[in-house]
């Protein structure tokens, strides 16, 4: 081994196997440092060919030796077992390495790793990460390779975190509820065809609910574009409808440019924004000295003050109401103090939307609660009784219903979200946090507003009598939604960020479950089930140090249940309340009231906790109301991922 030859003190050894592993005349599949080689035994000498066959990439090491051949196993070519030749001289051999049978095993000879050259995938990693966008859901795979590398040492680096997944659907339902809480976009990395298409569903939730995300699809080499390759897919078309912004990666590039412009649409439009990078694209070496992009210089600050006449017009207004109501959607997550000093000063009672669940306390003297079809009585009682309605971050959705008869001063940020469905008495535009300040400022304490809080109180009372008294309900058919959602609000810490599906379970969710200051996160305006858990995951990811909880029905869970495993695989501490109805139940439900036969809706279901324990999760199932707080109690004190399965009256909503 201690040889002279300069060429072989560059060569670094491995051991690949043991001499016994391979008989005469076999061929095996060893790897050595990163490099795959067909290890053959032929006329008594070990061999290290190449193992990806030089026409189609077939692995040699799968193949045969067949009349002193080494037959590719994908189309048959054969090459020489020991030298790796063609026969008949032609010039397509593979390379061999060289072999030494050792007292321990065999080893091959490899040239020492040549430094890593940095590619423009390399380039486009290191863009995102400058703007922040340092979580990455995903799925690796053949025509993604490159861009994962590159991906990799970043997370090496310790400036990204790869969470893997089990289907593509549930990265884009998790970078969703990432940027639904955190108003920053993560990234979803899928191959080409059926694993960019698998995003679809999650990335048209995070669209319509305004939610950045950034999707990086694999796709063919460009050499084999168009004529329908394997795995091929015209992305740019099918992704059309949903990405606000989508371009396909090009040698040409200005692959720091496209990255920044990607990242810029994600955010600036609270949308989808979309890269489609080629095979061979993603490892093309990068220009000498071609710099990272990032956010410097490329982006302004949001704070934008409205017009004076918009505000004096909105001061007037709250001034003169006599009983002032505040509505805040999901767009006033992030000014929620400046908009309950404000409510408190006038004062005016503050609802929510059933996105902005949570956005003000249901102990605060004046929150009401979520309006609507998810609602309490005690906030459509003041929406009906108020004067003037002051809008902030809200869409308007039927689901929620805010009555159009009313006046209303609507303050938002995004100017089409103004007026959107209906005239609005006095439409602001300007960033909610300054704008409530400056409105602040032009009332100076000067309001009419009645003294309401005795009225909020009152209007509790009668709803939480109410809700005791659908706690008790029971028809030995299984718990009441109302005494899951009554245990979960004396359980969950305050500080939790809540993921909740769709189905009957999360309008009882919305209902019933009284929050202090947790976060809720849901698929809004798609309102696809399967949201909550990956969502859950996408919460855990942008903030670990807080409780998640997910909240799901049999249905919903349904979908991704595989994902269970991804929680377990990265110690996610995620605790799942699952209402086990046996049934569609939102379904049945509608199709009673509109006179269907009930059909199709009854469910098969493994048993949910046995199922989490062969994940290696905690599994709890609670079959009686007097368990339930100390299921809870129990799951949330675990650390790591739990499924509290909970069988439920599928008529006691
Ligand atoms: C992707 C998707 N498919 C179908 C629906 C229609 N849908 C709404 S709720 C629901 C039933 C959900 O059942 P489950 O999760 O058990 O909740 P439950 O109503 O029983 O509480 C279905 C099928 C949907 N919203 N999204
Ligand atoms: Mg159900």
């Amino acid at each position: 081994m201690s040889s002279s030859k300069p060429e072989e003190c560059e060569l670094r050894w491995y051991r690949v196997a043991d001499p016994a592993d391979l008989p005469e005349g076999r061929v095996m599949t060893v790897v050595a440092g990163h490099k795959s080689l067909a290890l053959t035994r032929y006329e008594g000498k070990f061999n290290a060919l190449d193992n990806a066959c030089p026409h189609q990439g077939g692995p040699l090491g799968e193949g045969s030796i067949e009349n002193g051949w080494l037959r590719c196993p994908w189309h048959g070519w054969d090459f020489h077992p020991c030298s790796g030749d063609s026969p008949g001289g032609h010039d397509d051999g593979v390379e061999t390495f060289p072999v030494e049978v050792r007292d321990d095993g065999v080893y091959v000879g490899l040239p020492e790793k040549q430094a890593h050259v940095r590619t423009t995938s390399d380039v486009m990693a290191e863009t995102m990460i400058n703007w922040g966008v340092d979580t990455v859901f995903g799925m690796v795979g053949h025509s993604n390779l490159g861009l994962a590398d590159a991906l990799r040492r970043q997370e090496d680096a310790g400036k990204l975190r790869y969470i893997g997944i089990r289907h593509e659907g549930a990265a884009a339902f998790a970078a969703s509820g990432y940027a639904k809480l955190t108003g920053k976009p993560a990234a979803c990395l899928t191959i080409a065809g059926p694993g960019a298409t698998n995003l679809l569903t999650g990335l048209w939730d995070a669209k319509v609910d305004r939610a950045p995300i950034l999707a990086l699809t694999g796709q063919v080499d460009t050499q084999v574009l168009g004529p329908g390759a394997f795995q091929e897919v015209d992305l740019a078309t099918a992704f059309q409808g949903v990405a606000a912004f989508s371009q396909t990666v090009l040698h040409t590039s200005k692959h720091a440019e496209l990255m920044t412009l990607a990242i810029k649409n994600a955010l600036l439009r609270r949308d989808v924004a979309h890269l489609i990078f080629p095979d061979e694209v993603q490892v093309l070496p990068a220009e000498d000295g071609a710099a990272a992009s990032g956010p410097e210089g490329r982006i302004t600050a949001l704070d934008t003050s409205p017009p004076a006449a918009a505000l004096d017009q909105a001061a007037k207004l709250t001034s003169e109401a006599k009983r002032p109501v505040f509505i805040v959607g999901h767009g006033a997550r992030f000014d929620m103090e400046a908009i309950t000093r404000l409510a408190e000063t006038i004062p005016a009672p503050v609802i929510t939307t059933f996105k902005g669940k949570g956005l003000i306390s249901d102990r605060h003297p004046l929150g009401c609660g979520v309006l609507g079809r998810s609602g309490t009585p005690i906030a459509s009682w003041f929406m009906n009784e108020a004067d003037l309605l002051v809008v902030f971050g809200a869409s308007f959705s039927n689901h929620t219903g805010i009555t159009p008869k009313k006046p209303i001063v609507q303050i938002d940020f995004d100017a089409m979200a103004l007026g959107k469905f209906h005239a609005v008495t006095c439409p602001v535009l300007g960033q909610i946090g300054v704008t409530v300040k400056l409105l602040e400022e032009r009332l100076r304490g000067r309001t009419n507003a009645v003294e309401t809080r005795d009225e909020v109180a009152g209007r509790w009372k009668i709803w939480r009598e109410e809700k005791l008294k659908r706690e008790a309900d029971d028809r030995g058919r299984g718990i009441s939604s109302a005494a899951v959602f009554a245990a979960m609000t004396r359980q969950v810490p305050e500080d939790a960020v809540i993921a909740v599906d769709v189905g009957n379970n999360t309008y009882s969710f919305g209902r019933y479950f009284e929050c202090t200051r947790q976060s809720v996160l849901m698929s809004g305006y798609l309102g696809s089930i399967g949201f909550g858990y990956p969502a859950a995951m996408g919460a855990w990811a942008a903030a670990p140090e807080r409780a998640t909880v997910a909240v799901t029905g049999d249905g919903g869970f349904g979908q991704y249940m595989g994902e269970l495993t991804t929680a377990v695989k990265y110690g996610m501490n995620i605790t799942h309340v699952l209402l086990n109805n046996n049934e569609l139940g939102k379904i049945s439900k509608e199709q009673r009231a509109g006179k269907w036969d009930v059909w199709q809706t009854a469910l098969h279901n493994p048993d949910f906790a046995e199922f989490a324990e062969s994940c290696g999760a905690l599994g709890l199932r609670v079959t009686e109301k007097g368990r339930l707080d100390q299921a809870l109690q129990q799951g949330l004190a675990h650390g790591g991922p739990v499924l509290i399965e909970i069988m439920t009256d599928t008529e006691l909503i």
